[in-house]
């Protein structure tokens, strides 16, 4: 019986202390040497935790500490990350942003590329640093990212000359002080907190049957406080469409949280609801705690500070702003932009923004306001910039720099980023028409579903269940059937993906696509009827899409509308084969099914290395009792 079992161990340890000089399909990694891996190696704990003071509750640490050490690399290095599941639950590390560019099976989606992580066992990944800017790695298995497990990953660019600064200002000086900024860029994780661990939420979720939305806070950098506002200011704050779908439940009113109540047939769909059956403080009961707050140290001698937002959060929008200070977004998902000079930033759940800030204000405090972008609650979060030589806070009223208040309206007029401007930097353009044309249907499943059930085909649900099936990498393509939840594509072809959203009250969804990057060609409001890109842009006026610039990103938010349905067209070629996830990131919708597998280029589907299809990490458990395990040091 421990036959099989040894020849996995050996072959695995031979491609584990091998393979660091082995060839990837990018010329670019083929430069790199054996010396030019960076290892890091990291252990899951589960441990009592509270970022927000107050009681703690279980939280993943990595390495013991929330959120998890940042990685940092230059472009074309090959990556190894080791990780040590000390959890009670399995696990799987996902690296949000990175193309897995001839590493398939290191994206980390169970069922998919991967089996999932024992309790006790480990697991290698492996990837090459294909491009610059700013990702992190998180939890992929089931939502156990909403229990902290997450870090932030930073590419380095070879050169100062591929970043896009002399489009801000062209005077060589400020170049270099500029790219100097975001040589020492700082990671922002912005975040909803929930005092309910993962499971026991999506229990509340099923128990209730509701589609879960309200958080205790906005976390930054994994700190933060539950602010419990008065009945007066909770009134105050209601937007008056919130009001106008209050009258259908009584109290007519936010609750002591600030968030709509849980029974709105108007937001939940026509359900039966069993709100008895929530705890108190998970929608009503609001418990005051105060946590540390994180700080941001810049020097005005530097001239210059970057910051880079991203939102690992579990289901609420966000928006930030910075008192006193306009910010240029340089940077959008990793990718370098022309830049624009903004006063607020929305970042959705899995995005990235990195924005460049001029400390060009007298030496001291200055808030970074982050704030719920839905009507879904009334929540705000706060940081602080902190000049070197600071002499204390901004202004004595702590409001007064302020551009948007604690509910997200702006209090002054401001700019906000607009998406859709997010040209590529350099310039970058899809093919002109695509090869295939994929369609897509966000809605709840509808009765007798529950109303967390959702689908991103239209038809079913991707069950979370799907987890725990033999990866589809795995597979041979040709025995796997395709379905409404698992489609096919051919390597080279350009692939469009139109999906739609069902109006009235179209909420934004915050998709994400697993691998290389995708083109948002455009969005749009009312029924989509068209059968290719090229009939809805003969149809529609010119400049509803944007075959020349435009976005090119990993995540991508559909239209909300409060009438009409919505759609928006997104655009790839397959470049890399492999099984990937393109999914909702919003992690209570995730595990309600809003999720569609891409096989893509089944025509040239890869060979998965026995160490990763037989391994299923048990090696390393063995090796560390045994004390054989040496670590290479980054
Ligand atoms: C995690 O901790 C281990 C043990 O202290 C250390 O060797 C390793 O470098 C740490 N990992 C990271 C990514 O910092
Ligand atoms: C809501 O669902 C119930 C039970 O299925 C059904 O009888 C009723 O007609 C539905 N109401 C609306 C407005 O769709
Ligand atoms: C901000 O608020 C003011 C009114 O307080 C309004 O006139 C303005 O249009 C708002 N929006 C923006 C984007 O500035
Ligand atoms: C979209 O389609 C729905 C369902 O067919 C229809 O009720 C609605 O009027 C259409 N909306 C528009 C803007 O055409
Ligand atoms: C809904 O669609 C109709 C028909 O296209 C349009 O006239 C109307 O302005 C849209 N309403 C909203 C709020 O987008
Ligand atoms: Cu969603």
């Amino acid at each position: 019986m421990a036959f099989p079992r040894l020849i996995a161990v050996l072959s695995f340890l031979s491609f584990a202390f091998l393979s660091a000089a082995a060839p990837s399909s990018r010329s670019r990694s083929l430069n790199a040497r054996a010396d030019d891996t960076v290892h890091f190696e990291v252990t899951l704990t589960w441990e009592d935790y509270s970022p927000i003071g107050g009681t703690p509750k279980k939280m993943v640490l990595t390495n013991g500490t929330f959120p998890g050490p940042a990685l940092k690399m230059k472009v074309g290095q090959s990556v190894e990350f080791l990780v040590h599941n000390e959890l009670p639950d399995p696990t799987t590390v996902h690296f949000h942003g990175i193309v897995q560019q001839g590493t398939p099976w290191s994206d980390g989606v169970p069922g998919l590329s991967q089996r999932a992580i024992a309790p006790g066992s480990s697991y290698l990944y492996k990837w090459t640093a294909d491009a610059t800017g700013v990702y992190f790695y998180h939890s992929h298995s089931r939502s156990q990212m909403m229990d902290g497990l997450y870090g932030a990953i930073i590419i380095s660019p070879a050169s100062e000359d591929d970043k896009p600064f002399s489009l801000i200002n062209n005077d060589p000086a400020f170049i270099k002080l500029m790219s100097a900024a975001d040589d020492e860029l700082q990671p922002v994780f912005i975040s909803d907190y929930n005092r309910y661990t993962s499971q026991e939420l999506h229990a509340q979720e099923a128990n209730a049957n509701i589609d879960f939305a309200c958080s205790d806070a906005i976390i930054i950098n994994g700190m933060g406080s539950q602010y419990c506002l008065s009945r007066d200011e909770l009134t105050a704050y209601t937007n008056p469409k919130v009001t106008a779908l209050l009258a259908s439940v009584s109290p007519s009113q936010i609750t002591d949280k600030g968030c709509l109540p849980p029974n709105l047939p108007a937001t939940q769909g026509n359900f039966t609801f069993n709100i008895d059956t929530l705890p108190s403080d998970a929608y009503f009961t609001c418990n005051p705690s105060t946590g540390p707050m994180a700080s941001f140290d810049v020097d005005p001698a530097k001239s210059f500070a970057a910051l880079t937002f991203i939102n690992p959060g579990g289901y609420e929008l966000l928006k930030f702003t910075i008192d006193g200070h306009k910010m240029w977004v340089y940077g959008v998902d990793g990718g370098y932009i022309t830049p624009k000079l903004v006063d607020q930033v929305i970042v959705n759940n899995g995005d990235r923004y990195s924005v460049l800030i001029e400390l060009n204000q007298p030496p001291a405090q200055y808030s970074i306001r982050v704030a719920n972008n839905g009507l879904n609650q009334v929540l705000s979060g706060f940081a602080v910039l902190n000049y070197k030589g600071s002499v204390g806070p901004a202004s004595e009223d702590p409001n007064a720099l302020a551009a948007m208040n604690f509910a997200g309206v702006n209090l002054t007029t401001l700019v906000t980023f607009n998406d859709n401007l997010a040209a590529p930097y350099p310039p970058s353009a899809p093919a002109p028409t695509a090869d295939v044309t994929y369609q897509m249907n966000i809605k709840k499943l509808g009765q007798p579903a529950g109303a967390y059930q959702w689908t991103l085909s239209g038809v079913n649900a991707f069950a979370p269940e799907l987890e725990d099936q033999t990866p589809l990498l795995f597979e041979d393509p040709a025995n796997v059937q395709a379905s409404d939840l698992i489609l096919k594509t051919n390597s080279g072809q350009w692939v469009d993906l139109i999906i739609k959203t069902q109006g009235p009250l179209a909420q934004p969804h915050p998709l994400h696509k697993h691998s290389n990057k995708a083109y948002v060609l455009g969005k749009g409001i009312g029924n989509w009827t068209w059968n290719t890109v090229a009939e809805a842009a003969a149809a529609l006026p010119a400049g509803t899409f944007n075959f020349a610039n435009p976005p090119l990103r990993d995540g991508y938010t559909t239209t909300p509308n409060e009438v009409n349905s919505t759609w928006m067209a997104l655009r790839y070629q397959v470049t890399n084969p492999g099984a990937f996830l393109f999914h909702c990131h919003v992690q209570t919708h995730v595990a309600g099914g809003m999720a569609i597998a891409m096989l893509d280029g089944v025509d040239d589907w890869p060979k998965v290395p026995t160490e990763y299809a037989e391994g299923n990490g048990i090696i390393y458990s063995k090796l560390k009792k045994k004390g054989k395990l040496h670590a290479k040091s980054a």
